[in-house]
């Protein structure tokens, strides 16, 4: 008789949970079928999304946010961006989740527990900023394949966990140690158990910073599976492909790590600016290290319409990757004279940055108003598009938004 592969027992129970009753005969399903209630998911439940986000894909899910979905100090899980490179896993039993660090620099290869994370090392928590390194891909011309993101693939949660460094130290990192790279249970989408769908890292300084975590609570609950329960790296102010999901590995390494798409022309940038379209050899690009300077309106959402009065107060948040932001300011007048925003400190390093205005319009019409931040070393936002690059990254142009007042 041919031999079936039933699905495991857990699977079977986490389609049960979904369903919300039990599937009798359910132990007859075959390994790699779904059932039908579960096909056609609706997103929003399944990751308990605001319905305004918006699905850019489902296979995998990647789903984005919107400016006025932004507005709160600490994101909440209802409006954070979801990417995925790989199918998500299954939920795992806490209990059976191990973390291995190894790799050619770490001085012995050593695992670790969630209950070793949680009680042998002290807890930090951070607010961290966390951007696709191809928010904004939407708008550059010729197009660049990936998902069009347009201003929503940006969040800033509180993470909780157990510093980095704290860990690689406890390992022992020796001194021709350059990188780490992580490496995680999501499965590539071809269903090739050799392939991972990403495995990426930093440099050793960025991982040995203070708010470098390998978090596993975000907004003080546990990470919600899609976001990378029950553990994942946290990297605040890089592209958050650095930050990966899931992680049940990190090894410390010798040489830039090599793992999938940290090579060619993924996260990385021409190292000189190229014309629009131009083809640019591998080994003139370079990695995406700190993000640029950037800000979003978050409130009021754009098409907003003013009765009566001509003044509006606007807010939002400005980050600058590795670096504070010092100066925001807008423009009613597409950008011929700005004027300054209130504008906060970060409450940690790496965390986004309140900024507000109240502002008077001069009579009643149509205006935009754009906003531009500027870091502390005084680079500021493009006020439409930055340097064309092949694969779309790191537009920081200025946030803008529909004003009527009437
Ligand atoms: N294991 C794993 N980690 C990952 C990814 C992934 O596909 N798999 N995607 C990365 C990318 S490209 C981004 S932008 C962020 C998205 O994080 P979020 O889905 O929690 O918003 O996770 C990063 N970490
Ligand atoms: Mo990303």
């Amino acid at each position: 008789m041919e031999r079936r592969l039933f699905i495991k027992k857990t699977v079977l129970s986490s389609f049960t949970a979904l369903i919300g009753t039990e599937i009798v005969f359910g132990s007859n399903i075959e390994k790699g079928y779904t059932p039908i209630a579960l096909q056609n998911v609706d997103p929003f439940k399944l990751f308990n999304k605001n319905k305004e986000m918006i699905v850019l894909n489902d296979k995998p899910w990647n789903i984005e946010s919107q400016a006025h979905l932004l507005d709160d100090d600490v994101t909440p899980n209802s409006s954070m961006f979801i990417r995925n490179n790989g199918r998500t896993p299954e939920k795992m039993n806490p209990k059976d989740w191990v973390l291995t660090i190894d790799g050619e620099s770490a001085k012995r290869k050593k695992t670790y527990t969630l209950n070793d994370l949680k009680t042998k090392f002290k807890k930090h928590s951070y607010q961290l900023t966390l951007e696709c390194g191809g928010n904004g891909r939407s708008e550059f011309d010729p197009p660049a394949k990936g998902n069009q993101w347009t201003i929503g693939a940006v969040h800033c949660a509180s993470w909780t966990g157990v510093r980095l460094k704290d860990i690689l130290e406890d390992v022992g990192i020796n001194n021709d140690a350059v990188y780490i790279g992580y490496h995680s249970f999501d499965t590539h989408l071809s269903g090739d158990p050799s392939k991972e769908p990403i495995s990426r890292g930093c440099p050793i300084s960025k991982a040995l910073q203070d708010e470098t975590l390998l978090a596993f609570e975000m907004n003080g609950k546990e990470i919600p599976l899609i976001h990378g329960y029950p553990v994942r790296l946290v990297a605040g102010g890089w592209p958050a492909s650095v930050s990966g999901k899931w992680i049940n590995r990190i090894s410390i390494r010798d040489k830039v790590h090599d793992g999938t798409k940290m090579m060619g022309t993924a996260y990385r940038v021409p190292k000189n600016p190229v014309a629009p379209g131009e083809k640019v050899k591998d080994e003139n690009m370079c990695i995406i290290e700190s993000m640029p300077v950037k800000s979003l309106i978050t409130y009021p959402k754009s098409g907003a319409t003013i009765k009566k009065e001509r003044k509006l107060n606007i807010r939002g948040h400005a980050w600058a990757g590795e670096l504070e932001v010092s100066k925001m300011e807008y423009s009613i007048d597409f950008g011929a004279t700005w004027k300054t925003c209130t504008l906060k400190k970060p409450i940690n390093r790496l965390a986004w940055q309140r900024f507000s205005a109240s502002i008077i319009f001069p009579k009643n019409g149509y205006y935009e108003v754009w906003a531009k931040a500027s870091d502390r070393n005084g680079v500021s936002q493009p006020m439409l598009l930055p340097g064309w690059n092949p694969k779309g990254y790191l537009n920081n142009a200025c946030h803008r938004i529909a004003v009527k007042v009437i």
